[in-house]
């Protein structure tokens, strides 16, 4: 039997911002833009979210209803900052720890649970540090799997502690209504609702056969979850800070097709690496060493974040064309993306599941298969003049990659 528990920030991005300003705590603040901005709400401290300001709705709206809200366009470095301490919190207690979100995340404290008097004192001990250090509330939820874990996690926000008993869990599930269930959205809850079904106690008694039919693949795991069984297990993972992808030529160069070749083809690297791993990026960097060993860097963000090579490599190569080059040749080019953040995150204020990123991943799929250079960008053939091809990729000369 496993003890899961999945702990979520309450009010993330605001609550951060209350933490470092004082002026803000218990004021209604909502971090997504300033008031007149087109934008939407990223979040709403919980003052703002009793006037009804949800994430997602329009800034303006929201100054309508919440007048005197503080508007904040949010530090993104600050949020990542707080990420950083709610990491090093949490692997006090177990080094099995998933980031699913700078702010949500699972920790398995089965083998770990001997060394203390029980998983909510644990809660009760991350939640009073977190707090004193930081002002960030916490709502965490302990169960035998992930679903129950988060699921109970949900419940008695902000700052509640639901611990869910080995056993308990169909008791703990029957009157829920079914969209408590992850992964239930508005769409498969209408879906269910014309078949009678509300309560996740419901579902669970309905048919699995049937549910399999209508809802396909999904159907299954919809009736797993309703009836308590999660498989999945607690992945190690955290959000890096930056992942980049850096080379210096054999011998410094001034040809231009061979430096924006090998930066596209870092960035497809780069790229690749971000879908592997689920994640999206919004701020591009680029850098540039002379040979006479200056530096040259220049970063600016994307309106979204992403993972898709032919959006960051725009950005790049706009970056490596306004650094003005010196007239010294290269001996070192890189790129970085920075603002990492899950994939799923974002979905619902950036749904943009479009065809470029169908097409994506048909490459990454064909990648997996014949290899990394099965398919490259046209501009990177040049590179064939001075790398060799193997089929997981040119042989730079002196690749390095950081994190
Ligand atoms: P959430 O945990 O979903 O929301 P929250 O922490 O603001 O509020 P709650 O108390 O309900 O947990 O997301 C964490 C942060 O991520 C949030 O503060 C703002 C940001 N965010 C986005 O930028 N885009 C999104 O679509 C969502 C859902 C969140
Ligand atoms: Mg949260």
């Amino acid at each position: 039997m496993r003890t899961i528990m999945h702990i979520d920030a309450d009010a993330f991005f605001a609550s951060v911002e209350q933490g470092f300003n004082p002026q803000l705590r218990n004021r209604p603040v909502i971090v997504g833009g300033t008031e007149n901005q087109r934008g939407v709400v990223h979040t709403a401290s919980y003052e703002a979210r009793s006037r009804g300001v949800r994430t997602g709705m329009a800034l303006v709206r929201a100054k309508q209803i919440c007048p005197n809200a503080v508007f904040l366009k949010g530090h993104y470095e600050h949020y990542q900052a707080i990420s950083l301490l709610l990491q090093e919190t949490y692997t006090k207690y177990t080094p099995i720890v998933e980031f699913t979100s700078l702010d949500d995340a699972y920790l398995d404290l089965t083998g770990t649970l001997h060394l203390h008097p029980s998983p909510e004192q644990i809660a009760r001990d991350i939640q009073t540090e977190v707090w004193e250090k930081t002002g960030v509330g916490l709502s965490m939820g302990i169960g035998i799997n992930k679903a129950i874990a988060n699921i109970a996690s949900d419940l008695e926000k902000p700052k509640g502690i639901v611990n869910v008993p080995a056993g308990k869990e169909k008791e703990f599930l029957s009157p829920l209504p079914v969209d408590a269930l992850p992964g239930v959205g508005r769409m498969a809850k209408e879906k269910l609702t014309d078949l009678g079904i509300f309560t996740v106690g419901q579902l669970a008694l309905f048919s699995k056969l049937l549910l399999e039919q209508l809802f396909g693949k999904n159907g299954k795991k919809l009736w797993d979850l309703a009836n308590g069984n999660d498989p999945r297990e607690v992945k190690q993972r955290i959000i890096p800070r930056q992942i980049s992808r850096e080379t210096s030529f054999e011998e410094d160069t001034a040809d231009m097709a061979i430096i924006k070749g090998t930066l596209q083809y870092l960035t497809e690297r780069l790229a690749k690496k971000l879908r592997q791993n689920e994640l999206v990026g919004q701020t591009v960097q680029v850098k540039i060493r002379y040979s006479d060993f200056g530096n040259n860097n220049r970063s600016r963000s994307l309106p979204y974040p992403s993972n898709d090579s032919g959006t960051l490599f725009k950005l790049a190569e706009t970056l490596f064309d306004e650094i003005r080059l010196r007239r010294v040749r290269i001996r070192h080019v890189g790129v970085a993306v920075t603002q990492i953040s899950p994939l799923n995150w974002q979905v619902s204020l950036f749904n943009n599941k479009n065809r470029q990123e169908s097409l994506n991943s048909i490459i990454d799929q064909l990648r997996e298969k014949f290899g990394f250079t099965t398919i490259l960008p046209a501009e990177t053939i040049e590179l064939r003049k001075k790398y060799r091809m193997e089929p997981s990729g040119y042989v730079l000369h002196n690749p390095a990659l950081t994190r």
